[in-house]
């Protein structure tokens, strides 16, 4: 099989900034990326177990593959930035704050849940988190980000949004609106790609002339590069640096990091369509276990230190598939409640 990582990067854009390693990163910042990765796919696992059970219904996106790229960026932001998100999302809301407990309850429809148990596995926002995410229309929620970008900028705050897509979703009209005005009134917003080959079972290279999303930018004029989202370092290096241009007033910014997921689109599809040998490929350049490497190669740590993180993980997202599988029920009494703005309690 070609290695799709290494022909991928053949073409690897300029525009990527040159001193990216002056961002330093410590032994405690890549230690709670490494637990924090690993509760992901953790719960992400737990979901999945939950769903055979029919435990959890409705659609469902796992993430499992893809944590550096949540992990990384979410750390490059500031708690009053902005956060937009699709609909494969439990990992992205994880790492913006919201508790394995919350993701696992919202999953379970239970009333304990992020989104009190009315959104679902493609609906988790938080008000708190500034994570307004869980969007199932493609592409759609590409605008919402520029708009919470623009009142940032209208309001003279110096937050950012960062905005999450796939590759899928590059295609589609609001997002190339939404860019074009970005650009235009030099919104404060990191437009982040996560290419992770597929849209449901439609490879990359059959849905896309190009294959560097960023490269979206190009058309207005858009400050982009690309970047590989195996290595939490690097995607929160070049977070770091596309975060810091936005916030400095010099405009948006669009970034592809290539990632894979390892499961298929959701929980009905049983991922047929990948060649021979590809999913063994990308599991090589697995995310927990490059994080697990750095922290033992240049930062001494013992692979007891690593399996003690793992217990805890272990007992944490168990701990959450228990409060989910024990909590209530939604009460039908607020079943309206929260669809319109003016609400019971005067809307969230
Ligand atoms: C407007 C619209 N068209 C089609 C769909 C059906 N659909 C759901 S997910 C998806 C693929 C999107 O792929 P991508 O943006 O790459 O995200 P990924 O699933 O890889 O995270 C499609 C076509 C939809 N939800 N909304
Ligand atoms: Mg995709």
């Amino acid at each position: 099989m070609a290695d799709a990582v290494t022909d991928h990067l053949a073409i690897l854009p300029e525009g990527r900034p040159e001193d990216l390693d002056r961002i330093e990163i410590t032994k405690d910042q890549l230690l709670g990326w490494y637990r924090q990765m690993l509760l992901i796919r953790r719960v992400e696992e737990l979901a999945a177990k939950a769903y055979t059970q029919r435990k959890i219904l409705g659609f469902c996106h796992l993430y499992i593959g893809q944590e550096a790229v949540a992990v990384g960026a979410s750390a490059a932001l500031r708690p009053g930035d902005h956060v937009v998100a699709a609909y494969r999302e439990h990992g992205q809301a994880m790492a913006r704050g919201v508790s394995a407990r919350q993701v696992m309850a919202e999953l379970f429809g239970k009333a304990t849940g992020v989104t009190k148990g009315q959104g679902g596995s493609m609906h988790m926002g938080s008000s708190e988190h500034h994570f307004f995410g869980g969007f199932g229309i493609v592409g759609g929620h590409v605008p919402l980000a520029a708009g919470a970008a623009f009142a940032a900028k209208y309001q003279k705050k110096d937050d950012v949004s960062l905005c999450y897509f796939g590759d899928g979703a590059a295609h589609q009209g609001a997002f190339f609106e939404a860019l074009a005005l970005s650009q235009l009134w030099k919104l404060p917003a990191v437009y982040l790609c996560e290419n992770n080959f597929y849209a449901m079972g439609t490879a990359l290279d059959r849905q896309s002339y190009l294959l560097d999303m960023s490269r979206r930018g190009d058309g207005v004029g858009m400050r982009r590069w690309q970047f590989l989202g195996f290595d939490v370092v690097e995607v929160y290096r070049n977070m770091m640096a596309a975060v810091e241009h936005a916030r400095s007033g010099k405009g948006p910014v669009i970034l592809e990091a290539i990632t894979y997921r390892y499961r298929g689109h959701s929980m009905s599809d049983p991922a047929k369509y990948r060649k021979d040998g590809e999913l063994d490929a990308y599991k090589a350049k697995d995310c927990i276990k490059s994080a697990g490497d750095r922290l033992l190669e240049e930062h001494g740590m013992a692979e007891a230190d690593l399996e003690k993180i793992r217990a805890e993980v272990e007992a944490e997202a168990q701990d959450a598939y228990d409060f989910a599988e024990s909590s209530p029920i939604p009460d039908p009494a607020e079943l309206y409640d929260y669809t319109y703005a003016n609400t019971t309690d005067g809307g969230r």
